[in-house]
């Protein structure tokens, strides 16, 4: 069993709606049981020009692979509308791996710590939620060192999740 965080986002096609549905698709992956949900917090797109975004991590506890946890999240953003039109466009869902246990994953497909997680306060409050500050990643990184360099800036947290 390993614990694994999942970013979430939605830009499209009413987003907490997308986040909620999400949710209880992790809730029903096999071999998997929902550990914690963060709240919902909103943000500008990275990308000017595109609606705000909804975000919220959620737990998971899992004997998945990585890979077949990936196929997983990439089913169900298909199943909730996800065209694949360009890198970064607008998008009903994202369902991100940001943390696998303690693995160090790089391969083609997928890059665990996520590659941008230092970078994106709208991946470290939430997840701040739910794993503790001292959190150590698998590259060495503390959370309570990215919560530190990466502020508070443009988040609104949603009261209702
Ligand atoms: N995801 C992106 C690009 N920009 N901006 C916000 N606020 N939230 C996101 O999840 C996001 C983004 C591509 O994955
Ligand atoms: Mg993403
Ligand atoms: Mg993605």
């Amino acid at each position: 069993m390993e614990r694994i965080y999942i970013g979430m986002g939605s830009n499209l096609a009413a987003p907490e709606q997308q986040l909620r549905c999400a949710i209880d698709a992790l809730a029903k992956l096999p071999e998997t049981t929902l550990g914690g949900v963060s709240a919902f917090y909103q943000s500008d797109s990275l990308l000017p020009g595109q609606p705000r975004y909804t975000n919220a991590v959620a737990a998971l506890d899992s004997t998945l692979a990585p890979l077949e946890l990936l196929d997983a999240l990439q089913a169900i953003e298909n199943e909730q509308g996800r065209e694949r039109l360009e890198r970064w466009g607008p998008r009903t869902l994202d369902l991100d791996i940001l943390l696998f246990g303690d693995r160090l994953i790089d391969e083609p497909r997928l890059k665990v710590p996520h590659y941008q997680i230092h970078l994106r306060a709208f991946v470290l409050y939430p997840l701040a939620e739910l794993a503790p500050a001292s959190l150590q990643l698998a590259d060495g990184r503390l959370l309570s060192d990215l919560l530190t360099t990466c502020p508070f800036v443009g988040l609104e947290r949603l009261t209702t999740a």
